[in-house]
């Protein structure tokens, strides 16, 4: 597998000169000041691409190019905004930026409730917390019928939290949840804007009736609409897996398990119409076998995402070790380097360490975390490689 970083432009305090030093090949990135569903140009890909490949790593991989909410609930803008996506597609195509990452999650891309659960040892990861969750739905977005989709017990647990929450809990879970794990890879809500819960709410209105039957037809419109252009320039494009892989919040989540993601590679059957293989992503679903999954969609696999997620005893998870977990990674390591052996692969999130967390780097995106995971991954993609020689 190539190995590569997620990279979040010029203004990352972790520079490509330190990229390099690591062992990194290429370049996971965005342009990231361009809004979402705004065309990029070829000119603005090629002043980025220019710049990483002064530092003698290449533009591998974009993660993402936004699909904009009125492709997803399929609004009178979507025709427009498609074909905005398509010159896209063939501005990358053009620059030789061939494998672009996306996600089709109405309103709330990946969540968390907690993004500095500690260890013993003193380091932190991030932490999925049911009965905060349920509390941020039922309490404080107060969302219509939100009861309905929790059990009694949990309900219980919601309200015994209601009566020892502070406020500044309360305010840290919004920005947990809307803004902080949202700002700097989703458009929907930026940090700074005022009062996120209400922008948040109107977004989810615009869901109203919408299932997970009209969401997959507005996923089928929009991937057979772009397939001609991926066709014309190569580009593989693949879908970055729900995060967490279950319904949320009344919204339809439609890549969550092996079935949803056998229905979107058929629907539209093109090698080009691809997965992320986000591991960690789907080894926080209880219903996912990692493994299995990897085995089925390598041919269809464009990106690999190399995380672990431990589930815990009444369904909250914490991203694990990168050695351990439902993600057994080095299994992985094993379908893929024999399956896909030029396919991209980052390591997803790291723990933060050694002073990461003075730093302000992105939830998820340490330095020193996702060094140690890079060199975990290293090691195994080695053995891995040394067993395919020997057979
Ligand atoms: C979070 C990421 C996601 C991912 C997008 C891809 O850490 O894994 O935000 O980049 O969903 O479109």
């Amino acid at each position: 597998m190539e190995k590569t970083w997620r990279w979040f432009g010029k203004k990352d305090r972790i520079t490509l000169d330190m990229l390099r030093q690591i062992g990194v090949e290429g370049v996971v990135t965005a342009l990231h000041e361009v809004p979402n569903g705004e065309v990029w140009t070829e000119e603005a890909i090629r002043g980025l691409q220019r710049h990483i490949e002064s530092f003698g790593l290449r533009w591998s991989v974009v993660e993402s190019l936004p699909v904009c909410e009125a492709i997803k609930y399929a609004g009178a803008e979507r025709d427009r905004a498609i074909e905005r996506y398509a010159v896209s597609l063939a501005n990358l195509g053009r620059c030789g930026v061939r494998t672009v990452c996306y996600n089709f999650m109405p309103v709330i891309d990946w969540i968390r409730t907690d993004l500095a659960r500690p260890w013993p040892d003193g380091t932190t990861s991030l932490y999925f917390d049911r009965v905060r969750f349920a509390y941020f739905d039922v309490k404080i977005l107060a969302r219509e019928g939100a009861e309905r989709d929790y059990d009694a017990e949990l309900l219980r647990k919601v309200e015994e939290l209601d009566r020892t929450i502070t406020d500044v809990e309360r305010e840290r879970l919004v920005d947990t949840i809307v803004v902080r794990t949202q700002g700097f890879v989703n458009g929907n809500i930026r940090e700074g804007d005022f009062d996120p819960v209400g922008i948040f709410r109107r977004l989810l209105q615009r869901y109203a009736g919408i299932d997970r039957e009209r969401l997959r037809e507005n996923m089928r419109y929009f991937l057979s609409a772009v397939m001609p252009v991926c066709d014309e320039w190569g580009i593989d494009l693949c879908v970055h897996p729900d995060d967490p892989p279950f319904q949320v919040l009344g919204l339809p989540r439609i890549v969550t398990s092996e079935e949803d993601i056998a229905w979107l590679l058929e629907a539209v059957d093109n090698p080009h119409n691809g997965l992320t293989f986000c591991a960690g992503s789907l080894s926080a679903g209880a219903h996912n076998d990692v493994v299995k999954m990897a085995g089925r969609f390598a041919a269809r696999t464009h990106f690999v995402h190399l995380r672990s997620c431990d589930i815990l005893p009444g369904g909250d998870f914490i991203e694990a070790s990168h050695l351990e977990g439902r993600g057994h990674l080095v299994e992985l390591v094993r379908i893929f380097e024999r399956e896909r052996p030029r396919v991209p692969m980052r390591v997803d999130h790291g723990r933060t360490m050694l002073g990461d967390e003075r730093l302000g780097y992105n939830p998820g995106y340490s330095f020193h975390g996702r060094m140690l995971a890079l060199g975990q991954i290293e090691g195994m993609m080695a053995v891995v490689k040394d067993e395919l020689r020997k057979r």
